[in-house]
């Protein structure tokens, strides 16, 4: 009965996390590197919506940065400037969002230390369905960011960055 019943619960487990990393697909985050001294920064990330109803990433939060917000750029004369995007972002059914230099990006504010090239950070989302995601964040060089070019090969992807745990038999 015991048995029974633990193998229930590990199936329960399984088969939520699965169905939660389904919904919403977020690709590696990339954080711009700093200076010494600097008190802010860039994050830029794809996020895919492959379930049946619009979501929205409503916050972010790191360890590293004192206060993170979601921004958008604008144009203001001639100028592009960037601000607080009210709302977050809205993620669409089917669609997928990119995070980039330009664009839609996460500001992290108030850094605690440098973020130096090649280091990995983790860095928190939350969106309004109430799915929450705590994912790994690499530290680039502003060169080395990618403005959005992430293509969807599986194979080239699970080779190159993902890690997966083999360590629980
Ligand atoms: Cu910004």
């Amino acid at each position: 009965m015991r048995t029974i019943f633990s193998t229930f619960l590990t199936l329960v487990a399984f088969a939520t996390s699965a169905a939660v990393a389904g919904m919403l697909d977020i690709g590696t985050v990339q954080v711009r590197a700093t200076a010494p001294g600097m008190g802010m920064t860039g994050g830029y990330v794809a996020i895919t919506n492959n379930s049946d109803s619009d979501d929205r990433l409503v916050a972010v939060s790191a360890e590293f940065a004192k206060r993170v917000e979601i921004h958008e750029m604008m144009h203001d004369n001639g100028v592009m400037k960037m601000r607080e995007r009210d709302g977050g972002i809205e993620i669409p059914a089917g669609e997928t969002v990119m995070l980039k230099p330009g664009g839609l990006h996460i500001m992290f504010m108030g850094l605690g230390e440098t973020m130096v090239a090649g280091e990995m950070r983790e860095i928190t989302l939350e969106f309004a369905s109430g799915h929450k995601a705590t994912v790994p964040a690499m530290v680039l060089k502003p060169g080395d960011i990618k403005s959005g070019g992430h293509r969807h090969d599986h194979s080239d992807e699970h080779s190159a960055g993902h890690k997966h745990k083999h360590s629980h038999d």
